[in-house]
């Protein structure tokens, strides 16, 4: 059985755990709950980045970022293309999954920042990440129609980064001047794997 390290609240974790339940791989993967900040022995003697998502194969290999374990996931069986074969088609959803990805980036960070001491905190850093994450979110507003539609990594790494601005940067309001992605997100989280997934309240 392949093992997954993860936490309910990382919104990286949380693009592999949607992927498992949309390719029907659930059943194949036993889930270990582990803080990468506490006591997390086994997971640095995987991963010596010591990330989380990081699965480990059946037979001892281990894969790590979650864009490599999502296409890793994809292969294994024609449940949906979730990264499309077609040069083209893939480019598009690789593209959408690294913008969807550097928003989770700049808000993990801002959450990051917040965590340390006032004293060693960078304001300046803090906002540029706000401001990276408002011009990003300005595109996929004026983009969303350019999705490719049915479900792939471009949708559900978007769905775990909007997910993850609710969860943590819920300040942000990120849905003012943003309708048409609050309503394409509005009907992708009726999905039985983003319902499953949604961090906890
Ligand atoms: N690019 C990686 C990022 C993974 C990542 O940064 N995960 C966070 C948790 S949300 C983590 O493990 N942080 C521990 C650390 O930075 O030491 C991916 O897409 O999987």
């Amino acid at each position: 059985m392949m093992k997954l390290f993860y936490t309910n609240t990382s919104p990286y974790s949380r693009k592999v755990r949607i992927t498992l339940l949309e390719k029907g791989l659930d059943g194949e993967v036993e889930y270990i709950l582990c803080n990468p900040f506490e006591d997390a022995v086994e997971l640095k003697s995987l991963n010596p980045l010591g990330k989380i998502p990081t699965l480990v194969l059946d037979d001892g290999r281990v894969v790590y970022d979650s864009p490599v374990i999502c296409e890793y996931l994809d292969t294994l069986n024609a449940n949906g293309e979730l990264v499309p074969s077609s040069n083209d088609a893939r480019l598009l959803v690789n593209t959408w999954q690294a913008l969807a990805d550097g928003i989770i980036d700049a808000s993990y960070n801002i959450v990051m920042e917040g965590r340390r001491d006032e004293s060693e905190r960078s304001q300046n850093c803090i906002e540029r990440w706000k401001g990276s994450i408002v011009d990003s979110l300005k595109q996929i507003e004026q983009q969303i129609a350019t999705l490719p539609g049915e479900i792939t990594m471009a949708e559900i790494s978007l769905a775990a980064a909007l997910g993850y601005l609710d969860f943590r940067l819920s300040y942000l309001e990120w849905r003012n001047g943003q309708s048409n992605t609050a309503a394409w997100y509005g009907e992708f989280s009726k999905r039985p794997s983003m319902v499953e997934t949604q961090p906890p309240a």
